[in-house]
């Protein structure tokens, strides 16, 4: 009979590894252009969209906006999206 719990959790470290890993990283950006909540909301609204992210804080003062997990490419696009642009990141 197979040890079935560590072999499972070998497997799941094997597939799951790099998104857990993807998931959990924490990424900062510099955005330019956000003059009040509502650019705060919009940005907010788009990257928190982006698939993997699990939390968004923005600091409207510097522009400065930090991402919990996602994937950088798709959270620039985002931003992009949103109508923003990425001064620094
Ligand atoms: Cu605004």
């Amino acid at each position: 009979m197979e040890r079935g719990p560590l072999r499972n959790q070998a497997e799941v470290a094997r597939c799951f590894g790099p998104r857990l890993a993807a998931m959990s990283a924490n990424r900062t950006y510099t955005v330019s252009g956000m003059t009040c909540g509502h650019c705060v909301a919009a940005v907010k609204g788009e990257v928190g969209a982006v698939d993997g992210v699990s939390g968004v804080e923005i600091d409207l003062d510097s522009g400065r906006v930090d991402v919990s997990g996602g994937d950088d490419a798709a959270i620039r696009e985002a931003i992009d999206e949103a109508g923003y642009d990425i001064v620094a990141a």
